[in-house]
């Protein structure tokens, strides 16, 4: 093989994600040099990098990097990465992992609504005994973030009845949402939720939002008996301390969280045995290699043959 015919190189840094899976696409090119983060045997061959919580040093010394793959739809762990030269960074945009998302949402959703936490207590006890169910268009979801993924959710659960509204940073027009924006939205974005989700990204802004103030917010008059709270976004979006006392006085009366600050959760946190809240590990959506891959493979195609990258991230805002 000549110099010629040698194609921009990819390095995978996946993290704790298996690297192969992310590889497979770019099998079909022995031209292109393929790195897998640690084993970088050419650093000025690397053109891309696909990257999943990439340690700071996976970005160094690449004098010919010209774009970052996130392998997920968020971008906290590459916007953060102090080593990052001043690249495009593409994120996830896909239906499969939209769809998986709203998969998510709508069991939390919906095992929350109907008191699936109070059967399972009950199943325990051998206890037959009918709870009074209100409906779904009695009861208010809120999403924030009206996004990729926060829009698709909204549509799907105002498709099964609930009254459905939105927050997001910009202003929004959706048909069947009612769309709040802004700092001045949200006081009364927040007064007509019964059932808080959190699709927002982890940024500068967002660091913490879910807290004490947010919850004394929420409605107190609704359908459920109380306020239920669902984070997929990221777990530094909740502040831990302020979600415990909500649920022991009753500000909040449920909780589904996927994410946490650390992962994974610690094995001592009060979470896992609360009897009032759902844990999962991080898998509200997760990313499916097999398809992502090939998606950003055929990016990486089009950007050669001269067109731009689209899913960009704009990094003076964080997402
Ligand atoms: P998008 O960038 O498409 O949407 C983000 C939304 O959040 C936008 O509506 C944006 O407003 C809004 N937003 C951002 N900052 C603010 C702010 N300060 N105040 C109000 N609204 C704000 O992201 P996606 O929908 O694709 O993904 C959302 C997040 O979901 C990801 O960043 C990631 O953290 C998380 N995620 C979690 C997964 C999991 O498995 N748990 C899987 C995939 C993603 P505007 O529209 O005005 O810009
Ligand atoms: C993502 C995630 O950002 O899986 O895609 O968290």
């Amino acid at each position: 093989m000549t110099d010629k015919t040698v194609l921009p190189g990819v390095l995978i840094a996946s993290g704790n994600w298996a690297p192969e899976p992310w590889a497979e696409p770019f099998a079909s090119e022995p031209e292109r040099p393929l790195a897998i983060w640690p084993d970088v045997p050419d650093r000025a061959a690397i053109h891309y990098v696909l990257a999943w919580r990439p340690p700071a040093e996976a970005f160094a010394d690449l004098p010919n990097l010209k774009a970052v793959f996130s392998l997920g739809a968020g971008v906290d762990h590459v916007v953060g990465n102090t080593a990052l030269p001043d690249v495009p960074i593409v994120r996830v945009v896909d239906a499969d992992l939209t769809t998986r998302m709203t998969e998510w949402v709508t069991l939390q959703v919906l095992l929350h609504h109907r008191q699936h936490l109070a059967y399972t207590r009950q199943q325990a006890a051998h206890q037959w005994r009918e709870l009074r169910q209100p409906v779904a268009h009695d009861v208010r979801v809120g999403i924030m973030g009206l996004g990729e993924l926060g829009r698709d959710a909204a549509e799907v659960l105002a498709r099964l009845g609930f009254q459905v509204a939105g927050w997001s940073r910009s202003a929004k027009d959706i048909a069947g949402i009612e769309c709040f924006h802004g700092e001045d939205g949200l006081t009364a974005f927040l007064g007509r939720t019964d059932i808080l989700v959190a699709l927002v990204p982890l940024t500068p802004d967002t660091r913490g939002i879910l807290n004490a103030s947010v919850f004394d917010r929420l409605a107190r008059n609704g359908a459920l008996g109380g306020p239920v709270l669902i984070n997929a976004g990221r777990g530094g979006l909740q502040v831990d301390a302020d979600i415990l006392a909500a649920l022991d006085d009753g500000r909040l009366i449920g909780a589904s969280l996927d994410v946490f600050e650390p992962e994974p959760l610690a094995a001592d946190s009060p979470f896992w045995g609360h009897p009032r809240v759902v844990v999962t590990p991080h898998v509200a959506a997760s990313s499916e290699a097999s398809v992502l891959a090939v998606g950003i493979h055929r990016q990486i195609l089009d950007f050669e043959a001269g067109k731009p990258l689209g899913n960009l991230v704009d990094v003076t805002r964080g997402y």
